[in-house]
């Protein structure tokens, strides 16, 4: 396909998203793929993986790559994430820094100085984008623009409404000259890479992050146990949430099982859409003491850091 008969060709790279957590950078990717591919919720910390996104058209491929938001770690998980979002960046030939125009702090004393400490060895392109400008005046995004760009030389800056998809297309318009010549990474037909697993995984993860308070959204992770695809009937899927304190348990489960069985009814929706195929969600709450803590449970749940 490299240098097709038209004459033009083909271009194919990686585009990471980075930001603080609830700027609306998985918004951002799922938008752009016409797809959810990762993870929303109006909670910060929700994307915990590197997560990966094709968009595959006549003479390009870009594959976003949607990050933890970056935050100081306090757990290991975290350690993790970091590591997730770092391995990102490393395989990033164009930046998106990410913020939020509605930031109280944003313009003001430009709090991300650490993160911008990290790009600066970074040689590709960096664009900074500015998100959620549905949500504020015009003549608010100048200053705020302005007080970004004097401390980093961002190579472009985009306001855009990741939510509304203004602004969106300018964005993705201008990382396609941006990336090499270079034939598609993935097949052109996907917008993933990911195991149907994962995706169930995720989808039951947001559902306890929309459902549960305080800090039982930070305190769970999903495993899957069992994931039996059948010709005939219903796909079976069991899964295990997992929680850190025995009284963590009894607050997911709910009155009478009522709040498991919401998690569970709402998981088992999306989840059928997502695989097109009647399924039957088997959920058990079960507490792994400080999982967040441990090495050896992180990993065994999915949280390599990669
Ligand atoms: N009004 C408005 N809301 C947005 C926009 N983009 C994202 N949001 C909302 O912001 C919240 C966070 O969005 P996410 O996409 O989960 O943010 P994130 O940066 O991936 O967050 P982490 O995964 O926690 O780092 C959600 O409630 C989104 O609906 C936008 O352009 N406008
Ligand atoms: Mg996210």
């Amino acid at each position: 396909m490299e240098n097709g008969e038209s004459g033009t060709e083909f271009r194919s790279g990686y585009v990471t998203i980075i930001g603080e957590p609830n700027v609306g950078k998985s918004t951002l990717m799922n938008g752009v793929l016409k797809q959810k591919i990762s993870i929303v919720t109006n909670k910060p910390q929700t994307t915990r993986h590197k997560v990966l996104g094709i968009l595959s058209a006549d003479s390009f491929q870009i594959v976003f790559l949607d990050t933890p938001g970056i935050i100081t770690p306090r757990y290991l998980l975290h350690e993790a994430m970091m590591r997730s979002a770092s391995s990102a960046i490393a395989d990033a030939d164009v930046l998106l820094f990410m913020v939020d125009a509605t930031d109280p702090k944003i313009g003001s004393g430009l709090t991300q100085a650490e993160a911008f400490k990290k790009l600066e060895g970074f040689r590709k392109p960096i664009f900074l984008v500015l998100n959620k400008i549905d949500l504020v005046q015009k003549a608010q995004l100048l200053p705020i623009i302005g007080a970004y760009v004097n401390v980093f030389p961002f190579a472009e800056v985009f306001p855009i409404s990741a939510l509304s998809a203004e602004g969106t297309d300018t964005l993705v318009g201008a990382l396609i000259p941006l990336l090499p010549v270079h034939p598609p990474y993935y097949p052109t037909d996907i917008v993933s890479e990911h195991s149907d697993r994962f995706f169930v995984s995720e989808i039951i993860r947001e559902k306890v992050f929309l459902t549960c308070r305080e800090e039982i959204p930070y305190s769970t992770t999903v495993d899957i146990v069992e994931f039996k695809e059948r010709e005939a009937g219903k796909w079976f899927v069991s899964a295990d949430v997992i929680v850190e304190r025995d009284s963590q348990k009894g607050i997911v489960i709910g009155k009478k099982g009522a709040m498991l069985k919401e998690i569970g009814r709402l998981a088992r929706q999306e989840i059928e859409e997502f695989v097109d195929h009647p399924v039957f969600l088997e959920l058990h709450v079960r507490v792994r003491e400080k999982w967040r803590e441990k090495d050896e449970w992180l990993k065994r749940l999915g949280y390599g850091g990669e």
